[in-house]
């Protein structure tokens, strides 16, 4: 879907649905509450189960800022969340505005494998909260788990700050369709890992921070976006055994693979490990997925920005920034079937790579690559190419809509060599032709929001046809444009960037933008 402006004018388009919420309940909980009160605002609940029991399809529970400790010599979960919401009503467990309720497990000290938050619930929404603290008990075993996805699908994980966990942040076995937005996953540290008995293992081998591994068929559409993964001890983000594909789009992650905080090395440190089934590849289906991995960053970890970890199948790795990882940039190790040897293997479009090695087993018939930095040869790829290649600061806070920061490092400078030098492959770009990496030059960001207002670069579609005004909770105005009734439930803003007359509009699935209780009150 392409429009142009004739007018050359640049608009930042706004998505949204239009969509009626009625008799949906508040719930309230709040540290020093009572499961006994009516959870209301003024007598709240105490715990995020009692607000489930209370709430049904469409309700939202609400956090008060706090820290909710959890204690307990024998369960070996903190929080179960069990209770569906529907399509369209999501039960929805958000931070209370502009307060910061902490989960915190480290008090679970049965001698099992905890799992901070369980989730076998569909149609849930958890916003804002930070998840802290999961121990391993046990010295014989794998990994614990910060939020552990077992059996949900449909559900919005969102502005999910989980640190300090010793195992994965976030971690997908069975579900689809979830989507994980705008969360961060850093300073998890899996230090007691051992043996189990059957698979050897290591301490810091398996706190990645996101992990998507669902073991069954037709647990599709599993996505991250906007998610940031630091200073884990074993990976950032980690595909394998994953048996349908997985899209990652839009994340950061950097320093993983060291006891986190120091330069010490701990687990395997791969920043995007996108797949694989083992080496040699065991118990993979048919068809084997091929994952997408886009506009993501990965720099300074122990191993491979990008890793396609034995994979049988190429992957997709389109207009990534991969820079200073140690063993490579991007190490393309697959495993060729046919052959029963490993193979390099993926298809690499627009992608840029910037000190250590650029590309490792990057050749053989199993890898398509073009218009990569390593493949261009009128281009070359260096500091000066870059408005910054600062390391720092991408831990900064997001913007109020929970959108990633915006920041220099790492994005191109005007007359930079890397512009418009990449080939079109049906995702949104600027000027003549996509740039390099993962930061299009001008644009103006990208923000991920499923309900709030989707904002993305586009350009103008004619005739607005009237006014539209959105409200947040407290009935603050937070946005106001037009909107064009043709082509769906738009808003637009005008917005003239720098040095750039137009660019082509993404529009993405309104299915992302229901279930809100922040949607249009006033639509005329
Ligand atoms: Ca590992
Ligand atoms: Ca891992
Ligand atoms: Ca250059
Ligand atoms: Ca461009």
């Amino acid at each position: 879907m392409k429009h142009f402006s004739k007018c050359g004018v640049f608009f930042v388009v706004i998505i949204m649905a239009v969509i009626t919420q009625s008799h949906a309940a508040r719930w309230y909980v709040a540290p020093g509450g009572s499961d006994n009160a009516g959870g209301t605002i003024t007598a709240p609940f105490a715990t995020m189960v009692r607000g489930q029991t209370a709430a049904v399809a469409g309700d939202t529970v609400y956090f008060r800022g706090g820290t909710y400790y959890y204690a307990s010599t024998t369960a070996a979960i903190g929080i179960d969340l069990t209770k569906s919401g529907a399509s369209g009503r999501r039960i929805n467990y958000w931070a209370y505005p502009g307060e910061i309720p902490v989960f915190d497990f480290y008090g679970m000290t049965a001698q099992q494998r905890i799992k901070g938050v369980n989730i076998s619930a569909s149609w849930i929404h958890l916003k804002w909260l930070e998840i802290r603290g999961v121990p391993q008990n046990l010295r014989n075993a794998h990994e614990d788990w910060g939020v552990y996805v077992n059996g949900g699908s449909n559900n919005i994980f969102e502005l999910l700050n989980l640190r300090h966990n010793m195992g994965p942040g976030l971690f997908i076995i069975r579900g689809g369709n979830n989507l994980v937005l705008n969360c961060d996953s850093h300073d998890n540290y899996d230090l007691y890992s051992s043996s189990d008995g059957s698979t050897p293992n290591a301490p810091g081998e398996n706190a990645d921070g996101f992990g998507c591994h669902v073991n069954q068929a037709g647990n599709t559409g599993n996505v991250f976006r906007g998610c940031r993964a630091w200073n884990n001890s074993d990976d950032g983000f980690d595909c394998i055994s994953c048996q349908e594909a997985v899209t990652i789009e839009n994340c950061w992650n950097w320093s993983n693979g060291y006891i986190p905080g120091t330069t010490t090395a701990a687990g395997n440190g791969n920043g995007f490990k996108i797949g694989g089934f083992g080496n040699p590849p065991d118990n993979y289906p048919s068809p084997i997925p091929q994952h997408t991995v886009r506009f993501c960053v990965a720099f300074n970890n122990r191993a491979a920005g990008f890793y396609q970890n034995h994979h049988p199948r190429p992957n997709y790795y389109y207009n990534n920034t991969s820079y200073n990882n140690r063993s490579a940039n991007f190490n393309l190790l697959g495993y060729d079937l046919n052959a029963g040897a490993d193979a390099g293997m993926g298809i690499l479009r627009n992608n840029l790579a910037f000190t250590g090695t650029a590309v490792s087993n990057g050749t053989g018939t199993g890898v398509d690559a073009a218009c990569n930095s390593w493949n261009l040869t009128a281009s070359t790829v260096s500091a000066v190419d870059f408005q910054s290649v600062a390391t720092t600061g991408w831990e900064a806070p997001r913007r109020a809509d929970g959108s990633l920061p915006v920041l220099t490092s790492l994005h191109l400078v005007q007359g930079s060599d890397l512009i418009d030098k990449g080939i079109n492959v049906g995702l949104p770009y600027i000027g003549t032709a996509p740039d390099l990496g993962a930061f299009e030059y001008g644009a103006v960001g990208i923000a991920q929001q499923p309900f709030q207002p989707y904002r993305v670069s586009g350009s103008s579609i004619a005739n607005p046809s009237g006014n539209v005004h959105v409200f947040d909770l407290s009935g603050r105005c937070i946005e106001s444009g037009f909107i064009n009734r043709a082509c769906g439930v738009f808003i637009y803003k005008f917005q003239q960037p720098a040095n750039r007359t137009y660019a082509y509009p993404v529009f993405r699935s309104k299915v992302d933008v229901i279930s809100s209780e922040e949607g249009i009150r006033n639509f005329r």
